[in-house]
């Protein structure tokens, strides 16, 4: 499901690039060993994770990527607003055809008033499982932070890793509809660490620090299904930014983070050099009913000792919370809010053009005629708002409509409320069936726009994270239950509510967000 912007051209403003980061992605195979397990892995240029882009806000990135693999590839800057540069927002099929093998595509875009840490990934069927890397964004130059300067800065990113093909447990999954085969292990930087069988010392990630300095953790989550909390024994951890968006800062020992969310936390560490290594750890948040994989990746803290043989060194582990511990994320949801100062504001639109109300959940599809279904009865899985699940066009969306040969592409009526509505969050109707299609709501430039995205408990509440491609958006509110349009907008916090790019739809419950629609040609999807 997806917004189109109608087109408008404007004048760029007065932002100008200060400077142009240059980048060659090859993508390419390479070998890679984890719990034991040889496999070769789709790569950016051997590494993995892949390489880092680092650059200042209002600097330009241009990133050639040349594809030497035999998958088609193509590549989204999750989180880069992309004002006026669809072009390179990179989902396949939405904004452009995928690269082809041996073919190659330069992605071209503007960093404008973001400053923090996003990520890239592939933007094609299960690829992004090991092509993802961070997007570091500095302050424009001879600006501060809010907040006491760095002594090193540090990317923390999640993954996930499967032993086997990860392009063969997603095309078994879609084939037979029934859910994918779990991950065998989460990651710290590429490495799942000690408390995973066969997990040699070079599989553990160490960050090695000083006493008494501040370092800025740039926390990424990119396991391809997860929600995951996260803890550093013995320490505390400072909230500053989440999605490069500043936030008040607050402590807390332990931080969730859902797929696609970036968070910036400050750590303290001890004055003196402690006699004790600290492990860090995530694991997950798990609300649905299915198989999951509940194993905990862990990485070392260690101080840099002075005296090198000091050895035995106690060992601090986190205390993580219960995998269902749904009051703690609802907590520590409630804790982010917006820095929303005179320098960084936050604009949250006070009155709304256009409401949407968006059901988020499950349903099923049925099985293909002499096939064998796996999902619910013999069906197939499928995921819906508002009951569509989007059909995969084999045409670019925005390409069409550029081309104006949009007709038989998609169609621009995608349903913004549920046709039948039903007790969203009660006993679910019997009928699951889904409808599919490739529906967009096409929306004005700068309409103001109020979604609220509801689970449903068709097939199990579950929570879901939702990301929007091209916006940020302010999460002006969330609960339990079924949304109440009459009561629930006069809670919502319209000050200074956290301003993200994703977030996630609470199981059982709903989240309101609102944004402006101020950039032409973007869509919204659903991890
Ligand atoms: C990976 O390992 C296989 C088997 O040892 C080898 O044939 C192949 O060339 C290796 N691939 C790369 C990219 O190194
Ligand atoms: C790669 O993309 C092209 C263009 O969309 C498509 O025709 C082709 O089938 C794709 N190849 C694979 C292996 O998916
Ligand atoms: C990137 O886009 C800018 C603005 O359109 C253009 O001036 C520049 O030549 C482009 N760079 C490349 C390498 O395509
Ligand atoms: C994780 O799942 C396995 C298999 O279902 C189970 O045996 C184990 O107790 C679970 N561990 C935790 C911490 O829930
Ligand atoms: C450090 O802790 C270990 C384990 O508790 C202990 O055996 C060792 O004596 C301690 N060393 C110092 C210098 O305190
Ligand atoms: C969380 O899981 C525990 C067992 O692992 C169970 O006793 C408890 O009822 C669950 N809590 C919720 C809110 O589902
Ligand atoms: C399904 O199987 C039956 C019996 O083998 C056959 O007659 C029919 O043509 C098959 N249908 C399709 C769509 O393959
Ligand atoms: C599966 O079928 C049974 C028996 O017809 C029915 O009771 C149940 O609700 C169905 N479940 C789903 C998920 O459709
Ligand atoms: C929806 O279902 C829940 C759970 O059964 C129930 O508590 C609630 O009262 C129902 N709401 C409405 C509006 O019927
Ligand atoms: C499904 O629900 C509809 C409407 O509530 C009802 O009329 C119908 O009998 C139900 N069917 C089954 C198989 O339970
Ligand atoms: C879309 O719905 C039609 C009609 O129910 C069905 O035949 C088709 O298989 C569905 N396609 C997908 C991709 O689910
Ligand atoms: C080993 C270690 O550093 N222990 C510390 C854990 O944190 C408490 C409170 O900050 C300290 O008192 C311990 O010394």
């Amino acid at each position: 499901m997806i917004f189109l912007m109608s087109l408008q051209l404007l004048l760029m403003n007065s932002t100008h690039a200060q400077e142009t980061r240059h980048y060659t992605f090859i993508i390419r195979m390479a070998n890679v060993t984890r719990l034991c397990h040889s496999k070769s892995i789709v790569t950016v240029n051997g590494q993995f994770p892949g390489p880092k882009i680092v650059a200042r806000e209002g600097d330009r990135v241009v990133v050639k990527v040349i594809n030497n693999v035999k998958s088609n590839v193509s590549i989204h800057w999750h989180g880069i607003r992309q004002l006026r540069s669809g072009w390179a927002d990179g989902p396949a099929y939405i904004t452009q055809c995928p690269i082809q093998t041996g073919q190659s595509y330069v992605y071209n875009f503007t960093i404008i008033g973001q400053r923090g840490t996003l990520w890239w990934h592939a933007h094609i069927s299960w690829l992004r499982s090991t092509l993802y890397g961070p997007i570091i964004i500095l302050p424009k130059s001879g600006v501060p932070y809010p907040f006491p300067k760095p002594y090193k800065q540090v990317p923390i990113i999640f993954g996930e890793w499967w032993n086997v093909d990860t392009e063969a447990v997603i095309n078994q999954a879609l084939q037979t509809g029934g859910g994918p085969n779990v991950s065998d292990a989460y990651t710290i930087n590429g490495l799942p660490g000690p408390l995973y069988n066969c997990s040699s010392k070079a599989g553990t990630f160490k960050l090695k620090v000083k006493p008494g300095k501040t370092y800025l953790l740039r926390i990424i989550n990119a396991a391809l299904n997860d929600e995951l909390f996260f803890s550093i024994g013995n320490h505390t951890l400072t909230i500053v930014d989440v999605d490069a968006v500043y936030v008040k800062p607050f402590d807390t020992n332990i931080l969730i983070i859902t797929p696609g969310q970036t968070t910036n936390v400050l750590l303290h560490t001890k004055p003196y050099v402690p006699n004790a290594t600290f492990f860090m750890e995530a694991r997950p948040y798990v609300t649905g009913q299915g198989t999951f994989d509940n194993s905990t990746t862990a990485g070392l803290l260690e101080y840099e000792h002075p005296n090198a043989n000091m050895k035995k060194l106690q060992l601090f582990r986190p205390t993580l919370p219960a995998l269902n511990d749904t009051s703690f994320v609802t907590n520590y949801s409630n804790k982010l809010r917006s820095l929303a100062n005179a320098q960084f504001q936050a604009n949250v639109p006070q009155s709304v053009d256009r409401h949407f109300f968006f059901t988020v959940g499950l349903g099923s599809s049925p099985c293909p005629e002499n096939q064998t279904c796996q999902g619910p009865n013999g069906t197939k899985f499928a995921a819906t708002v508002n009951n569509v699940s989007f059909a995969m066009p084999t045409t670019a969306l925005l390409q069409s409509h550029f081309d104006g040969q949009s007709k038989g592409v998609y169609s621009p009526d995608f349903p913004i409320i549920p046709l039948m509505p039903f007790n969203f969050t009660g006993s679910p109707p019997n009928n699951t069936l889904v409808s599919n299609g490739t529906k967009v709501v096409v929306l004005p430039y700068n309409t103001s726009v109020q979604l609220v995205m509801q689970d449903t408990s068709i097939l199990g509440a579950e929570s879901h994270p939702l990301h929007l491609h091209g916006f940020n958006f302010f999460v002006v509110g969330q609960g339990f239950g079924n949304y109440d349009p009459v009561n629930d907008p006069a809670k919502f916090n319209l000050g200074d509510p956290v301003e993200r790019n994703t977030v996630g739809v609470p199981a059982g419950g709903w989240v309101a967000i609102r944004f402006l629609a101020d950039n032409p040609g973007e869509l919204l999807t659903l991890t």
